[in-house]
């Protein structure tokens, strides 16, 4: 049987003010190509379907005409659990009614989470959770950290095992050992919430959403990545939907191919001008970097000339920055000042001034004070 693993889907996000809802919609027409195809059997979406808790219209319309057109049309089963973005509440209204129509949405954790059986696998759906949420589920478990969190969580998921399937979960975390992207910063913040991969022993498959690329922090543990890229840091990444094969657990990365690509022109600002009427692809969402002068407003109108879509014009004084590569480990030594910082400067082109930071700074103490009490 095949499954596709997808996630991270962020309907309704705006890349620097550009909505990405047409790219989205390109994207779920491609998955739909792909199911048919490949004959999918079921389809996983491992949390963050939206960008924001509380979605437009436009956006929901897309979710539903998505899913009508999956569980309806194609009769093909789709299950999800909800990420750190969605409105887990609202994700999962009428959950029970939904599925006898073959969508399966878990919200919120329980303790009894009985796999769905689709085929020959049976597949758990682990929400995204707060630490809180285990203590007050798993009385008798000493969980003092997030991995201990989802190590009771999963040990208890062992037990409902269905023999003679391949036992899948997918869940919504940061994996330990995986690269992550610029835009997988801001679920950093406030918290390590990373787990070791051990916590997913006995599992056949992982299917992971959470961090936008697409990597096996461990064998049989997956993440699927976004479909599309939405963030400069990940310009150049192929994109894809992951398709598993139960019979062997093999996996093969379906190519996603979005309408405009992302990409990062580096140099001189004049060379830049001068090469850009016989750019082949004036029409990407564009970042250029200008490596011998400052940005400002008229080089970025007369850049728009030729790139309609230049998102994000920096210039010198950004010089020396890394690439935006980290590391799961590097990333939990980053301070939460730190953070903001390299996220503010990667939204913006600037660097935030100490009046922002300062009010930053008292936002995570009175937060801090909080938990304390
Ligand atoms: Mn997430």
């Amino acid at each position: 049987m095949r499954i596709l693993h997808t996630s991270d889907w962020h309907l309704g996000l705006a890349l620097y003010h550009v909505s990405m809802l047409d790219e989205q919609r390109e994207m779920v027409r491609q998955l739909l190509k792909t199911v048919e195809i490949e004959r999918v059997e079921a389809v996983i979406l491992a949390g963050d379907v939206f960008d924001h808790a509380v979605a437009n219209a436009e956006t929901i319309r897309l979710y539903n005409d998505a899913m009508t057109a999956l569980c309806q049309r194609a009769g093909v089963p789709v299950l999800i659990c909800a990420g750190n973005h969605d409105g887990a509440a609202r994700l999962a209204s009428c959950a029970s009614l939904l599925r006898e129509a073959g969508l399966f949405v878990s919200g919120r954790l329980t303790r009894e989470i009985q796999p769905v059986i689709v085929g020959d696998a049976a597949i758990f759906l682990l929400p995204y959770f707060h630490i809180d949420e285990v203590r007050a589920l798993y009385p008798e478990a000493e969980v003092k950290s997030y991995a201990e969190a989802m190590a009771a969580v999963t040990a208890e998921m062992r037990g409902r095992f269905v023999a003679g399937k391949r036992n899948i979960l997918a869940a919504h975390c940061f994996a330990a050992g995986a690269q992550l992207s610029e835009s997988d910063r801001a679920a950093a913040v406030g918290g390590s919430n990373q787990v070791g991969c051990d916590v997913f022993e006995g599992f056949d498959y992982v299917a992971l959403g959470h961090l936008h690329r697409a990597q096996n922090p461990a064998p049989q543990v997956r993440y699927s990545g976004t479909p599309l890229c939405y963030s400069f840091s990940e310009a150049g990444q192929g994109k894809s939907f992951t398709l598993l094969d139960t019979s062997d657990l093999s996996v093969r990365e379906i190519p996603v191919c979005p309408v405009h690509e992302l990409r990062v022109i580096k140099g001189g600002y004049d060379r830049i001008l001068e090469q850009a009427p016989f750019d082949v692809r004036p029409d990407d969402y564009l970042k250029i970097e200008l490596d011998d002068c400052f940005a400002g407003l008229e080089r970025l109108e007369l850049l728009r000339q030729y790139y309609p879509n230049l998102l994000l014009l920096t210039g010198k004084a950004e010089e020396g920055k890394d690439s935006g590569e980290l590391t799961v480990e590097a990333l939990s030594a980053l301070q939460p000042k730190d953070l903001v910082c390299r996220f503010y400067a990667e939204m913006t082109g600037e660097e935030p001034d100490e009046e922002l930071l300062g009010w930053f700074e008292q936002a995570a103490r009175e937060i801090e004070e909080a938990e304390a009490e």
